[in-house]
């Protein structure tokens, strides 16, 4: 279930590694811990592919998620754990920056964040880890206050959970005579080997179909097609339209 918690745990599961996405050949960048975690929980549906941290606000309404633009004059308009924060120093910063918040009141926010520093020499080349390919930094607990706080942007938990249940809708259980017992799953037909099985899936709500042996088989692809006759068939459409 996305929820903004899961996105502050997960976000923190990944603290000392160096995350990185395929759409950015920069390595750990700020924004690549941002897109990674947004591709995690939405299951790749949405992304940041290839935008600097500064404007990753109009990149994320483009995606569809919800936007908070900063105003720095009300100090009670504040982020909420689990969203990400976007923070620009001037035009002369030509990237910007970007975080989770973990937590946040008035005066800051607990952060996870990554690659915080400007500078850093991972690899011990001498050549700032930034402009090398592979580069940025470390993912880190942090905490900060609000300077530079120009919005932020949360995932669509609403959404996205109600697509999950109605993914979790399109799973049954179906049963006939002499036929034990299968799961049917976005149209496909999966045989239940073991006796404890049905009960897990019951458990997360799967309900479950008492069928007739030509149908259960017919869903298991013996039959090519439904063989009711056509007067059968049209007596039950008529029955439906009453
Ligand atoms: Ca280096």
């Amino acid at each position: 279930m996305a929820t903004a918690l899961a996105v502050v745990d997960y976000s923190k599961s990944l603290v000392g590694q160096k995350v990185k996405v395929k759409t950015n050949p920069y390595g750990g960048q700020c924004v690549a811990l941002i897109d990674h975690i947004v591709q995690h929980f939405t299951e790749g549906e949405m992304n940041l592919a290839y935008t600097n941290a500064k404007d990753c606000l109009a990149k994320a309404e483009n995606e569809g998620m919800e936007v908070i633009y900063n105003n720095p004059n009300d100090p009670d308009l504040i982020p909420q754990e689990g969203d990400f924060v976007v923070l620009h120093f001037g035009p002369s910063d030509p990237f910007g920056h970007i975080l989770v918040c973990v937590s946040a009141d008035r005066n800051g926010m607990v952060t996870v964040e990554q690659n915080i520093d400007g500078y850093s020499d991972h690899n011990q080349n001498g050549i700032n880890d930034q402009l090398e390919i592979d580069g940025g930094g470390y993912t880190r607990n942090y905490s900060r206050n609000y300077e530079g706080v120009i919005g932020w942007f949360r995932l669509p938990y609403d959404s996205l959970n109600q697509k999950k249940e109605e993914e979790e809708n399109d799973m049954i259980t179906i049963s006939a005579p002499g036929r034990g017992i299968a799961l049917m799953m976005g149209g496909k037909f999966l045989p239940i080997l073991h006796k404890d099985t049905p009960l897990t899936f019951w458990n997360q709500g799967v309900k479950h179909y008492s069928l007739d042996t030509a149908t259960f088989d017919a869903w298991q692809g013996k039959a090519e097609k439904s063989t009711l006759d056509d007067t059968t068939v049209n007596k039950l459409i008529a029955g439906l339209k009453k």
